[in-house]
C-alpha cells in the first residue's frame, strides 16, 4: 500500500526537488514529517520515510504517531552524548529528548550536506534515519573513519544510501 503522493517543488537554480509527506500532516511547504512508527514493544520501529532529501531552509517535523513507544530524533555529534559527528561540521547538533505519543520536534536545516540522526531507545534496533539537504558533496564525515566510530553494525546497515535518497527522493520505509 503506498500511503504517499508526490510533491514536487521548484528550488532555486533550476534544481527540482521532490519530498513526500502525508497530506494530513503537512504544515506548509517548508515543513516536511518524518512519522515514527511501531509496533508495540519496540521491536519493530522505524522512521517514515527514514531517508529524505530537502532544500536549504527547509524544516523536518519528526512526529511520534506510535502509540506503543517513546522515539527520539537525534543527531549524531560529539556535543550530544559524546557521539561520531555525522552531520556537517558547521551544522547544529539536536536532540528532541524523549517524544511521547502524538508529541513532535521540529529543525529547519541551513547547511549543506548529509545528516544521520537516530533513536535514543531504538538506535540497537536499527532505528535510523539520514537527510540530505541539497547534494551529498562537500560533507567531510563521509571519507573520515571517525565517522565510524561507536556506531552499531545494525545502524550502518540501516542508514540509506546516499543514492537511494538523491534519485529516489525520498525513501519509503518497506513495512
Ligand atoms: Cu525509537
Amino acid at each position: 500500500m503506498n500511503q504517499y503522493r508526490r510533491h514536487f517543488v521548484a528550488g532555486g537554480s533550476g534544481l527540482v526537488l521532490a519530498t513526500a509527506f502525508y497530506p494530513g500532516l503537512l504544515l506548509s511547504e517548508n515543513t516536511v514529517n518524518i512519522v515514527m512508527e511501531g509496533k508495540v514493544g519496540g521491536a519493530h520501529v522505524w522512521y517514515n520515510p527514514y531517508g529524505l532529501l530537502i532544500r536549504r531552509g527547509q524544516t523536518v517535523q519528526w512526529i511520534n504517531k506510535d502509540p506503543g513507544n517513546v522515539h527520539s530524533a537525534t543527531a549524531y555529534h560529539p556535543d550530544i552524548y559524546a557521539r561520531a559527528r555525522r552531520i556537517p561540521q558547521k551544522a547544529t547538533a539536536w536532540d528532541s529528548g524523549l517524544l511521547l505519543p502524538d508529541e513532535s520536534f521540529a529543525v529547519t536545516f541551513e547547511e549543506e550536506g548529509v545528516y544521520d540522526f537516530y533513536c535514543l531507545p531504538h538506535e540497537h534496533a536499527g532505528m535510523v534515519g539520514r537527510i540530505i539537504v541539497e547534494k551529498p558533496e562537500g560533507t567531510d564525515w563521509l571519507n573520515q573513519d571517525s565517522a565510524l566510530a561507536g556506531i552499531p553494525e545494525i545502524a550502518l546497515a540501516s542508514f540509506p544510501s546516499i543514492d537511494s535518497i538523491m534519485t529516489g527522493k525520498a525513501v519509503k520505509v518497506a513495512i
